[in-house]
């Protein structure tokens, strides 16, 4: 097993000294039921090939020992494959291959929605991010089915909030967010069992700075609630994370994670699908994990967009595989 260093220098947080006792026993939380472990292997909805790799790269960083060592179970769920873009007709220049995309996202929300019909805390390994149309939606419509409505916060350089009449890529990967809120190709947006899906009133973005021209109409007018990079800088990431945590939970069974490696700086996480310079620091990516475990709102968690291909000595995956382990509960004390 790959050696993880710890994360560093972030705070213990307000809690760090009332453990109550359980000095070495992993941090109570309500996600430490079993975890499902799901892979979703697609890099259809990207534009450059390698995210599909980012599964097998956290397993081989460490992922499974690492969760195992905090004191959670594992269930595997196995690996969603879609096929390779060689191989599969792209479609619709606008939406390029939404077919393949709209079955993998279909098998993955069964996946994702039996797991948690099992009691399991649903841990997704992505993939580009069209996947979460399949699970985040699955994680709302479980709730939905006990009548409750839940949050999502979606960590991401990017709104994802596109749709095919304004996408200047045709990317279907920059739509999840779109789709997950209410706007996109009905052939996504049917998978779920209510449109949106998620309210916009719960759904936080934190960390975008680069949004498509037309997408930020598209933004606008959503009601979600963008906590910008410009806004990180201005009042810094705690608080913006705490207000993110905040609306995400209130009136609601907890919180969704979508968190796209992209975030983070390229120069500490190089291996992702769209880097974008400017991004929050390992620290930073640290806290927001961290904050998200002592919420004790967490419904769901999903890691994305990592590119093995762009990565340099796997170091995103070992970064990637800490940050899920935070998420998980891990601290420094
Ligand atoms: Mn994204």
């Amino acid at each position: 097993m790959t050696h993880r260093p710890d994360h560093a220098g972030t705070s213990p947080g307000p809690e760090g000294a009332a453990g109550s006792g359980a000095a070495a026993a992993p941090r109570a939380d309500p996600a430490r039921a079993p975890v499902a472990l799901l892979s979703v292997s697609i890099d259809l909805g990207a534009g450059r090939r390698g995210v599909d790799m980012g599964p097998s790269a956290l397993r081989i960083a460490g992922l499974v020992p690492g969760l195992e060592a905090l004191g959670y179970r594992i269930r595997e769920l196995g690996t969603v494959n879609a096929s390779g873009p060689e191989l599969t007709p792209p479609g619709e220049s606008k939406a390029r291959y939404l077919p393949e995309i709209r079955e993998i996202c279909r098998r993955s929300r069964e996946l994702t929605l039996e797991a948690m019909e099992d009691g399991l805390f649903p841990l997704v390994l992505g993939g580009d991010h069209s996947l979460s149309v399949g699970t985040a939606s699955a994680v709302a419509d479980f709730h939905r089915r006990r009548g409750e409505k839940i949050g999502l916060i979606w960590v991401d350089a990017h709104t994802d909030m596109n749709t095919p009449a304004i996408t200047p890529s045709g990317n279907v990967h920059g739509m999840s967010l779109s789709v997950l809120t209410g706007e996109g190709p009905e052939a996504l947006l049917e998978l779920a069992e209510a449109v949106p899906a998620v309210d916009p009133a719960h759904v936080c973005v934190i960390g975008a700075r680069e949004v498509d021209p037309n997408e930020r109409e598209a933004v606008r007018a959503s009601g979600i609630r963008v906590f910008t990079m410009s806004e990180v800088d201005e009042r810094g990431l705690a608080v913006c994370v705490d207000e993110a945590i905040e609306r995400a939970s209130r009136g609601t069974a907890g919180f969704h994670v979508s968190f796209d490696l992209d975030v983070i700086d390229p120069m500490e996480a190089p291996g992702v699908g769209t880097p974008v310079p400017g991004g929050i620091s390992y620290r930073e990516a640290h806290l927001i994990c961290e904050k998200m475990a002592r919420s004790r709102k967490l419904l769901g968690f999903e890691l994305v967009e990592l590119n093995p291909v762009l990565d340099l000595g796997n170091r995103t995956a070992q970064l990637g595989v800490g940050l899920v382990e935070s998420a998980l509960g891990k601290s420094i004390l």
